[in-house]
């Protein structure tokens, strides 16, 4: 393990003195080795006589003594190794030898005399002679350093895989956390400015950064500075994105890591990987530990046992359970965590002294998406006249991230079109794009078929426009795009709170494709399967979520929870057929209504249907030339009125404070110019 090291000490000299590539060098220089100094030749052992005997038949033409092992070999001649049955090889043209082992009381050396003597008197070449007395060290190196090679092999690698600051992966390493550390000379370059809009999560979350930066200040009235804090909310609505601000603004080190990051395979990882996350905070206490998606392992635990469940995520949420609030003090380390299912998570999680704070994220509303559009439009070279808030009207229901998409959408599409700047169209034309999809003019449809579509689609005109609370009409459009044929164009009102009306009536104006099908076209097609889907999941949650029915007023068969039940329902049989005829009731007197409504306004609906036709695209105000302007004013409008009163007081009261401080007494030059100025007595020049 590394020494902590002083805030002033050099922190580049931790490369290990032996890199990979060295190890790989000498790796190689030792197998050359090896093959060098290998004892390539073929050889036959035999004992001391039969050596004795070739030796005197002249058949070698050295021998070599190992003196310390007692081994002579002799070098054979091309003849004696034709006697002894032995053929060089041919590859590695190595020597033919004899090996035999020395028989302790000979003197090696007067043996090979009186061999000698034997040949010259033959008149056979003498036998040369050489001692090698250090073999030893070769032998035990070449027994036993292929072994040593693999041991060092393998600790480097080991050591390799556990050392760097990334921690990449391997067997050695399980257990470890995989955070990614940020810290200030490599942090992400998010600020709170970069955060549009969430103006009350900003407040919370800046907090946090001032319990770090600062923490006497709330110790000293004898605040315990909080664990963790949640932050909630739909994908997309800027959850990390405020804690990568955190991360940018904090100055501390920030460790990142996901949910799904503690989940393996293995047994136990999970757990180990949770005690080193928090073991590498303490280290570098104080700092921000931010786990993103934590309901992978946070999920509420299983109720029965018996169904087996997960154990190992389990044990993995222990683990952090027991690390957020053990015994074991953390003192500096605040732990930030992101989910959109806090319904979900266990409920020891949230409990105070872990998370004890739950930060929502919401989409973002009217205002925000305004600030949402500026910070993105940044970047984008759009057309001077370009009515923000007029986007942010038409992207209700968007979160930051697809108003993100949308910005870059329009300028791929500008692009597209070799426009010089980004202006209105391509942004409607974006907007279409990511709610609708591609469109597909090319898709043929006969003219039999266009009337159907137009039939149908003028039917949700008409009766959306004939409802109270249908959602004000955008366009209507005939032009496939993605898999709709066609489709009515809705501005969705942002409510809070929905009366039961408008649902009934958002259900009334889904049904009216099919209605107006079988009131004009006597028949029905298959297209109407979207509708159906979406009005039969509302008319279910009316009943089963709302308690709206007459037959099931006031009940809730809803499990927020998420934890399942297993395979049992909360309610009987008898109940579940109540509650099906309920939502089949509902779903036929829409249905009725909705037919109602097209038959009392054919003539109109003929008219909407017959400019579909023949333009293909048509807009609010035609639909409001022929069905005229409608009887309920619509939420938006009223809170455009609402904010535009709110600005006109604000402003009101701007200049009356302005007034005030102007009248205040001032400066003697001053006092001179303003009577000439801004006396209303004084008529203009040219009246004279
Ligand atoms: C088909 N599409 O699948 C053809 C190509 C009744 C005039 N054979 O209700 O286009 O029939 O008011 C999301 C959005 C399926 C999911 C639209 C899944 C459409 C759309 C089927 C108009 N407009 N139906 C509509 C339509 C179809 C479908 C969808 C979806 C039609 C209807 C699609
Ligand atoms: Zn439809």
């Amino acid at each position: 393990m590394f020494q902590p090291q002083k805030p002033g000490g050099n922190r580049n000299n931790r490369r290990p003195l032996i890199n990979m590539y060295w190890m790989y060098a000498i790796i190689v220089l030792c197998l050359f080795g090896l093959y060098y100094f290998q004892d390539n030749s073929t050889v036959k052992e035999v004992d001391w006589t039969d050596f004795e005997k070739a030796a005197t038949a002249g058949e070698f033409e050295k021998i070599t003594v190992f003196s310390a092992n007692g081994i002579a070999e002799g070098f054979l001649t091309e003849q004696g190794a034709k006697a002894q049955h032995m053929h060089r090889s041919d590859i590695s043209d190595a020597d033919c030898k004899l090996k035999a082992n020395i028989p302790s009381n000979d003197k090696v050396q007067d043996k090979i005399d009186a061999w000698n003597a034997v040949l010259a008197q033959q008149g056979k070449p003498e036998i040369a002679v050489t001692y090698d007395k250090g073999s030893d060290l070769m032998r035990i190196f070449y027994y036993f350093g292929p072994i040593v090679l693999i041991a060092l092999f393998m600790y480097f690698m080991s050591k390799r895989m556990s050392g760097g600051s990334g921690g990449a992966g391997g067997i050695f390493n399980v257990g470890k956390s995989r955070a990614k550390v940020f810290d200030k000379n490599n942090g992400p370059d998010v600020t709170f400015k970069d955060v549009a809009g969430l103006a009350e999560a900003k407040v919370e979350i800046e907090e946090i950064v001032e319990f770090l930066k600062n923490p006497q200040r709330y110790t000293e009235l004898g605040a315990k500075i909080p664990k963790g804090a949640l932050l909630v909310g739909p994908p997309g609505t800027g959850k990390t994105l405020l804690a990568k601000a955190v991360a940018g603004e904090a100055n501390v080190p920030f460790l990142s890591m996901s949910g799904s990051d503690f989940v393996e395979m293995f047994v136990g990882v999970g757990a180990a990987r949770v005690r080193d996350l928090f073991k590498q905070a303490k280290e570098k206490a104080p700092c921000i530990v931010f786990i993103d998606e934590i309901d992978a392992v946070g999920r509420a635990r299983g109720k029965n046992p018996s169904m087996g469940g997960n154990d190992e995520r389990e044990n993995t949420l222990n683990q952090m359970l027991t690390e957020m609030d053990g015994f074991g003090s953390n003192n500096g380390v605040i732990i930030l965590a992101a989910t959109n299912r806090a319904d979900m998570l266990d409920k020891a999680l949230l409990r105070p002294g872990r998370f004890d704070r739950q930060i929502f994220v919401d989409l973002p509303e009217l205002s925000d998406r305004v600030e949402i559009f500026n910070v993105h439009l940044r970047n984008i070279k759009c057309n001077a006249g370009l009515n923000v808030e007029q986007l942010a009207r038409q992207t209700q229901g968007f979160s930051g991230a697809d108003i993100a998409n949308v910005c870059n959408e329009a300028a791929l599409i500008a692009a597209r079109n070799n426009k010089k700047e980004v202006d209105w169209d391509d942004f409607m034309a974006a907007i279409d794009r990511i709610v609708g999809g591609l469109e597909k003019r090319s898709r043929v449809i006969t003219d039999e078929e266009k009337f159907a579509i137009a039939t149908h689609e003028a039917g949700h005109a008409t009766v959306t426009w004939m409802t109270q609370y249908g959602n004000p009409l955008v366009k209507v459009t005939i032009v496939p795009r993605g898999r709709a044929l066609g489709a009515a164009w809705y501005a969705p009102e942002a409510r809070q709170i929905i009366p039961k009306q408008a649902l009934l009536d958002t259900m009334c104006g889904m049904l009216a494709g099919r209605a107006a099908e079988e009131v004009f076209l006597g028949q029905v097609g298959t297209g109407a399967s979207d509708d159906l889907e979406k009005t039969t999941k509302i008319a279910r949650s009316l009943v089963m979520v709302y308690g709206m029915s007459e037959k099931l007023p006031n009940l809730n068969y809803n499990d927020s929870t998420g934890q399942d039940y297993g395979f049992t329902r909360p309610y009987s049989e008898d109940t579940a057929r109540t509650i099906d005829e309920e939502v089949t009731r509902i779903v036929n007197e829409q249905y009725e209504r909705a037919k109602e409504i097209i038959r009392v306004h054919a003539s109109q609906h003929n008219k909407i249907r017959d400019m579909l036709v023949e333009r293909e695209v048509i807009f609010h105000d035609d639909v409001e030339l022929i069905l005229g302007p409608r009887k309920w004013k619509s939420r938006t409008d009223e809170i455009i009125e609402l904010t535009k009163r709110d600005e006109a007081k604000r402003k009101e009261k701007q200049d009356v404070k302005d007034r005030l401080e102007k009248a205040q007494p001032v400066t003697p030059e001053e006092v001179k110019e303003e009577p000439e100025d801004d006396d209303p007595g004084t008529p203009p020049p040219f009246t004279h």
